[in-house]
């Protein structure tokens, strides 16, 4: 897999010009002598609990490609390159060298819970589409703050955090609103959302294509399918967007949906194994 979103133009958030990467330079094994990639790491990330430091501060010991105490540094593409001390992106070059917005040198691990639940008409029978003949499958999509793209409501996983926890944690804080609800009203998010996230499906484990990626750290996911087949749990929340959330709401899926970073193409996967219409 090659990536997209993550070799030309501004960096997010900056004005940090990546070193341009066409397509077939992507690739490490492919020489590309012109290439000098800035060095760029946001200086919000200092000091940050949540992020490493800086690469050469001497207390600084990363194990790399290893379960490293409370955060994981393994990816789940194999086993990734240090070259003169820096991780390297597993799928290639960036136009990008440093961190960029990415607290972890070499992967970020991320979880994105993909809530689904079918398309109803005003009776409440399920909408197939004219063309394929194919139930409409919905999804809970949040607009993002930083990008103002729609998106799965996903988030970065704590360390020492399950894969589980974080979608549920994820899910509350971005579509439901966690974060601002009061002590009862958490509670009974709480145990809905625990009791509907039991059972899920995993749709895609790996690296992400996302627009904050560089040279030596890029984002990687564990995306779960958590259906809701006759809208009785979540389909009946009240969504409301909060945290990095600008907005949320039930997007119909189909081929025309365009997300932040590769998100699409986990919907895409989503729809296939429920033989929905796109
Ligand atoms: C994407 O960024 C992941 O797929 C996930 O949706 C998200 C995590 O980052 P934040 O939402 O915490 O910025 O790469
Ligand atoms: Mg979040
Ligand atoms: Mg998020």
């Amino acid at each position: 897999m090659l990536h997209q979103k993550c070799t030309q133009g501004l960096y997010p958030a900056s004005n940090i010009k990546r070193f341009a990467v066409p397509e077939e330079k992507i690739p490490w094994t492919v020489e590309y002598p012109e290439y000098k990639p800035v060095a760029y790491t946001a200086a919000v990330l200092q000091g940050k609990p949540w992020a490493d430091p800086d690469i050469n501060e001497l207390t600084f010991k990363p194990r790399w490609n290893a379960i490293d105490g409370k955060v994981n540094r393994r990816s789940f593409t194999g086993n990734y390159v240090i070259a003169n001390g820096h991780p390297l992106n597993p799928v290639g070059r960036t136009g990008i060298t440093g961190r960029g917005l990415l607290g972890r040198w070499g992967p970020n691990h991320a979880a994105d819970p993909i809530v689904t639940r079918w398309k109803r008409d005003s009776a409440k029978a399920i909408e197939i589409d004219g063309h394929t003949g194919k139930p409409i499958l919905q999804f809970v999509a949040i607009q993002r703050r930083d990008s103002g793209e729609w998106a799965i409501p996903g988030g970065m996983v704590d360390p020492g955090e399950t894969v589980s926890t974080t979608l549920m944690r994820e899910f509350m804080e971005e579509a439901l609103n966690f974060l601002e609800r009061d002590d009862g009203e958490r509670k009974m998010l709480q145990d809905s959302i625990t009791e509907f996230f039991a059972k899920g499906d995993e749709i895609y484990k790996g690296y992400v294509d996302d627009p904050r990626n560089t040279d030596n750290a890029w984002m990687e996911t564990v995306a779960i399918n958590f259906h809701d087949e006759d809208s009785s749990l979540v389909g009946k929340l009240a969504l409301m967007a909060g945290d990095d959330a600008r907005n949320v709401r039930w997007m119909d899926v189909n081929r025309q949906i365009n997300l932040y970073a590769n998100h699409s193409e986990f919907l895409k996967k989503t729809v296939l194994q429920r033989n929905a219409h796109w």
